[in-house]
Order: structure tokens, then sequence, then C-alpha cells
């Protein structure tokens, strides 16, 4: 994919596309570096979500974070103030664009994030292949699976995919 780019729009007051490049120009502060310390196995780089909303400004009675995953089809809307310090963008791992086996080239993920499908903010969040996050007052689509067998069913078809 010739540089993909995320964007970050909704209800804010400036709407961006974020490249690779535009992400690792953020300010040092905005970065962290290996994920892998906070549970995700494959690990990477990342920037804080609240250096995204630094640069959109999200308006005044925004309430939640939908991450969209074009790839897959694949939505969650998650309520922003519990995320908002603990949301993290992945996009770099051993100094290149996080790979597509890594749920790259952007992968959303949430610091200390509660077992699949016992809260609004899971691990089902975490969402892979994020082309688009968008801000709103009211919840977004959100097809995370609802209960344990629709769950397998998910990660059975993951598996079958082959590539990730
Ligand atoms: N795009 C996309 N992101 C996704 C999923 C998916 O099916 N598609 N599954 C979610 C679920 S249910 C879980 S538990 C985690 C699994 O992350 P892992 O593949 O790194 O273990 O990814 C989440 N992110
Ligand atoms: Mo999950």
């Amino acid at each position: 994919m010739p540089d993909p780019k995320l964007t970050v729009d909704g209800e804010v007051e400036n709407p961006t596309q974020f490249s690779y490049d535009d992400l690792a120009a953020l300010d040092p502060a905005a970065q962290v570096s290996d994920v892998s310390k906070w549970g995700l196995q494959r690990g990477g780089d990342a920037v804080r979500l609240t250096a995204l909303l630094e640069r959109v400004r999200p308006k005044p009675g925004v309430k939640y974070l939908t991450l969209h995953a074009a790839a897959d089809d694949f939505h969650a809307s998650v309520p922003l103030e519990p995320i908002r310090e603990r949301g993290l963008l992945v996009y770099r791992l051993v100094g290149g664009p996080l790979p597509l086996s890594a749920g790259g080239p952007f992968r959303f993920f949430i610091r200390d994030f509660a077992a699949c499908h016992t809260d609004e903010v899971d691990e089902c969040a975490n969402v892979k292949f994020v082309n688009h996050i968008e801000l709103s007052a009211q919840r977004g689509p959100d097809n995370r699976p609802s209960d344990d067998e629709a769950h397998e069913a998910l990660h059975r078809g993951e598996e079958g995919a082959g590539s990730r």
C-alpha cells in the first residue's frame, strides 16, 4: 500500500490525515517505545492518543471514539474518557511501518484493557488495520463480538485468513 494514512475526524475542529512520517514527527513526549511491556505480543512503537487529540481538537460534547478498520469491516466504539490517557496508536516496528501481520499499518492499543466482552473498554477494542478514527457525541458503529461464541467464530476466521 503506498503511504497509507490514518484519518482522524468527526466532531473535531481540525480533521487530519496522519502518515507514518507524520506520526514519527510528533513530539518526543507523544512517543511511546515498545508497547510489548503492556502486553501487546508483537510490540511496536506508538504515539499517545492525547497527541492525536491535541492535533484534531475535539469539539465540546464529544463523548465517543470509534475505530474503523475498512480492511475487514471491523468497528469498535468506546467512551472517550476512560481511554483518553490509556489509548495508544501503534505505527512502527523495528524502525519501519507496522506490518499487516502485526495489525498494521496502524493498530489501536489500550493499556490495561479488560478481558474480551467484559467491559466497554476490552481487548476486542484493540482494533487492527485502523484506517479511520471518528470522534462523536453519540456512540458510533460497533461490531465487536458480544459473546464467547461470536468471539471464537471471529478468531477462527482470523486464523483461516492466514495472513494475520
Ligand atoms: N480489524 C480487526 N481488529 C481486531 C479484531 C478483528 O477481527 N479485526 N479482533 C479484535 C479482538 S476480538 C481481539 S481479542 C484482538 C486480538 O488481538 P491479537 O490478534 O493481537 O491477539 O484484536 C481485536 N482487533
Ligand atoms: Mo476479543
